[in-house]
């Protein structure tokens, strides 16, 4: 059969009436219910499906399109996906937008119920979870072939509550109720292996003998792109015991437990996403969840690459496997191991086969989180790919060896191999080695990267190391996230185009001096406030969103709350500008200074609120369990967005390009992102303060003494001590006294400069013409932000793809 452009299918309809004929179908035959009996979630499901069938229909045509042109494909591979609910963005992405508003109003259930029940999956902890999710939506945006593949976790990042003040987590079944966005495919299951040992066949051939067994199960989510025809798919694997697994004649014998432990044990791979970046704990499962989705994604990309039919030679030239991060690395020494053991390849040509397949992006320049791997796991857990990744290393230890001759201290820094204080696989080096590209995620990040982290690697391959600055969908951070602003934008520009081609937005810069306009856009701004419903919505939004670290400084934040604190308490009557201070984001559960930091600030929030002398003018708020869904609710109502890590430690900052988007005025270090940010918007609509990266590398060197700072500062001295004498119920000591006796990431140093920075934000937010117009311009100067320019970036700079339209007909 010719399945090309779809022969075969009928299209669904497009009217209001099949729209609705079509949802009453699915809650007759899919849901096997009636109208009168439906329940909420019977609607929300056969919605769900409605819509879902209409992305079906372009992904059926998808494939026929992909098909017939035999394109370069990328493949992304990450352990996290943060994907956000999905019914807003299919309806919009679908066009159906209206005809499902018509038809939820036919059927008696309104949009916002239908979004409660649309349940978010939390596939990921944080800024490189959420940059996957925005990466394979820009992919499809741009037509580019490609698909994401991941873990399908069956318990997602943990739901964060409160306990006194504390973190406590709680279970993410995001699957209760089912998922019926996914399409499960068994039919594509992999084989996976673990543990075992290694041998030789009569062919002198390396042969891994497993000692356990397990299957990968597919299933897809549609990832469709804006404005395009194109819909591509994330593919999500999750474990299972393999047939053999259930124990039959012990079940019989009344030994229920051991019957299905090896089952458990094989389902328990994919049972929990790894929400911590700070212990050792769980560490086997862990590197068994990478080899797992390494090992299924891989199989399958063959797969699909032997369909096509083509020469093993070929395979670099139809398929680029972009590394998003070093979770997934072990996909290298794993195709080696494919090319080499399974398909009969020599080592010289499978490794420039290898290298050319695979790039790899960094996420980090902290090097206790460039992850490392006891040799002795390795053995255990992948017994042939420690030999490959031994003989990788050889490899380039004689390169080394040969370019810089006597250099012994070189070839221990290079290694693959850190031999002290135990043996360990870094990374991070493999994943250098088995690339033809690196990637930082920011323009300061790359360029530190090439200094410090990996500068031995960049000074013996400069070609391989670029910048490829993070984006952000402009779709559900702004046009979805903030539907008021979006309807101002698109009256002011005179079409909505924008969403697709963000630097559109550099039209409103005409508007800079339009009283009228202006009010609007406050208008809209103080309605999201009243929207997110957290303090008054005349005073000023102070929002600081993201994962609690120390290097990110909520603690310097909180330093400051305090000061203003002290301030309003010695000056009653002052002109002080009212601010709703908003926290929210989670901590890693074994990282206690996070948490510490977490519980202080709930109870200075708690110590405030209790002072009516003081909450007129402050107000701290700390929303529990930020996610996609609330950062999407926060985002639209900020006005300042606090920026505030350690210069030279985050690597670029996502939230900071979505805040600047919807309008809010930076207060930021020259960190990350941040340096571009300003450099766009204008260095006049962003309040800079703080140490710079060289300037914070000095004072380290030279000796750093926090303690001096506290001395010398009245005000930062009156904070400290107030947490030291238990003024916040007694909670925080261990806080301040990390500050006093160390304060790893300069917070006291940097302490003075960001309070004199708010200062000239509050002066700033007097004249409120004047902070609406640099609220306009930080939108109007975002559109490089997009993520559809990092993916063409990385789609011109690295994967060299070119995109494939897909067709209506
Ligand atoms: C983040 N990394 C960076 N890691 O911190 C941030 O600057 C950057 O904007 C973002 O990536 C996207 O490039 C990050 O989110 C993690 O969440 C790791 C997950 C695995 C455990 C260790 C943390």
């Amino acid at each position: 059969m010719d399945f090309r452009n779809g022969i075969g299918l009928r299209p669904l309809g497009s009217s209001a009436a099949e729209f609705e004929q079509d949802l009453l179908s699915n809650l007759y035959y899919r849901r096997g219910t009636t109208v009168e009996s439906a329940s909420a979630q019977d609607a929300y499901e056969s919605l769900v499906l409605t819509v879902r069938d209409r992305l079906a229909e372009r992904r059926a045509r998808t494939t026929a399109a992909h098909y017939a042109a035999n394109p370069r494909w990328v493949y992304y591979l990450s352990a996290e996906y943060l994907l956000g609910r999905q019914l807003e963005q299919n309806i919009l992405y679908s066009g159906t937008g209206e005809i499902a508003t018509a038809a939820m109003k036919a059927l008696g259930v309104s949009p916002e119920e239908m979004d409660e029940l649309d349940i978010e999956p939390g596939l990921g902890n944080g800024g490189l979870g959420r940059l996957a999710a925005c990466l394979v939506d820009a992919m499809a945006t741009l037509d580019i072939p490609a698909i994401g593949y991941g873990i399908r976790y069956d318990f997602g990042i943990f739901k964060q509550t409160f306990v006194d003040g504390a973190q406590v987590e709680k279970p993410d079944d995001w699957t209760f109720q089912g998922n019926p966005w996914e399409f499960p495919a068994p039919d594509d299951r992999q084989t996976v292996f673990f543990y075992g040992h290694t041998t030789r066949d009569e062919a002198g051939r390396t042969k891994w003998i497993p000692g356990e067994i397990v299957l990968g199960e597919p299933s897809h989510m549609l990832v469709p792109g804006y404005g395009t025809e194109t819909v591509n798919i994330v593919r999500l694997w999750r474990a299972r015991g393999s047939e053999s697994s259930f124990d039959l004649e012990r079940f019989s014998a009344g030994q229920y437990a051991e019957a299905v432990q090896e089952a458990v044990r094989a389902e328990n791979i994919s049972k929990v996403l790894y929400p911590d970046d700070s212990t050792e704990l769980g560490r086997e499962l862990r590197l068994k969840q990478q080899y797992f989705l390494v090992s299924c994604s891989l199989r399958d990309i063959l797969r699909r690459f032997r369909l096509w039919g083509g020469p093993l030679t070929d395979f670099p030239a139809k398929s680029v496997i972009q590394l998003n991060d070093t979770h997934p690395s072990l996909a290298i020494p794993e195709l080696m191991r494919l090319l080499v053991d399974e398909e009969g390849l020599g080592w010289d040509e499978a490794w420039l086969l290898t290298q050319r397949t695979f790039a790899y992006t960094c996420h980090t320049l902290l090097p206790e989180a460039l992850e490392t791997w006891p040799v002795a796991l390795f053995e255990r857990l992948l017994p042939r790919h420690l030999e490959i990744i031994y003989e990788i290393n050889q490899r380039l230890l004689d390169e080394v060896r040969s370019r810089y001759p006597g250099d012994i201290d070189r070839v221990r820094r290079m290694s693959l191999i850190q031999e002290a204080p135990e043996r360990r696989v870094r990374m991070a080096h493999l994943a250098v080695a088995g690339t033809s590209a690196v990637n930082g995620v920011a323009e300061l990040h790359s360029q530190l990267l090439a200094e410090t982290t990996l500068h031995d690697f960049a000074t013996m391959w400069p070609g391989k190391f670029r910048n490829v600055t993070n984006g952000v969908s402009p779709r559900r951070f702004l046009r979805i996230a903030n539907p008021a602003l979006s309807e101002l934008i698109t009256s002011a520009l005179g079409d909505s185009r924008w969403a697709g081609d963000l630097d559109r937005l550099r039209g409103l810069e005409r508007f800079a001096d339009d009283p009228a306009f202006l009010r609007s856009w406050r208008d809209i701004k103080r309605a999201n406030k009243a929207r997110l419903g957290l303090g008054d919505p005349d005073a000023l939004m102070d929002v600081m969103v993201k994962r609690f670290h120390e290097y990110k400084r909520q603690q310097l934040k909180l330093l400051h709350v305090i000061t203003q604190y002290h301030r309003i308490k010695d000056n009653p009557g002052g002109d002080h500008v009212p601010r709703t201070v908003l926290f929210a984001g989670k901590a890693a559960p074994a990282y206690h200074a996070a948490k510490s930091i977490i519980r202080l600030i709930n109870a200075v929030a708690a110590t405030i609120e209790a002072d009516p002398a003081v909450t007129p003018y402050l107000k701290v708020v700390f929303p529990p369990n930020y996610n996609v869904t609330l950062g999407e609710l926060i985002i639209p109502a900020a006005d300042l967005s606090e920026q505030i890590s350690l210069a030279g430690k985050e690597a670029s900052g996502t939230g900071n390009m979505k805040l600047a988007l919807n309008g809010a005025l930076t207060i930021g270090t020259l960190d990350g992102a941040n340096i571009e940010i300003r450099e766009r918007v204008g260095a006049e609509n962003f309040f800079l303060f703080g140490l710079d990266t060289p300037a914070a590398t000095e004072l380290k060197a030279s000796g750093y003494h926090p303690r001096s700072y506290y001395e010398r500062d009245p005000e930062l001295r009156a904070a400290l001590d107030a947490i030291m004498s238990g003024a916040f119920g007694g909670v925080g000591k261990e806080v301040a006294e990390s500050l006093l006796n160390w304060d790893e990431y300069l917070t006291l140093a940097d302490f003075r400069a960001y309070a004199e920075c708010q200062e000239a934000v509050d002066r700033a937010w007097q004249d409120q013409t004047a902070w609406t117009k640099a609220s306009l311009l930080n939108t109007a100067r975002a559109g490089y932000f997009s993520a559809d320019r990092t993916v063409s970036d990385y789609a011109s700079t690295i994967w060299h793809v070119e995109p494939v339209r897909v067709t209506r007909d």
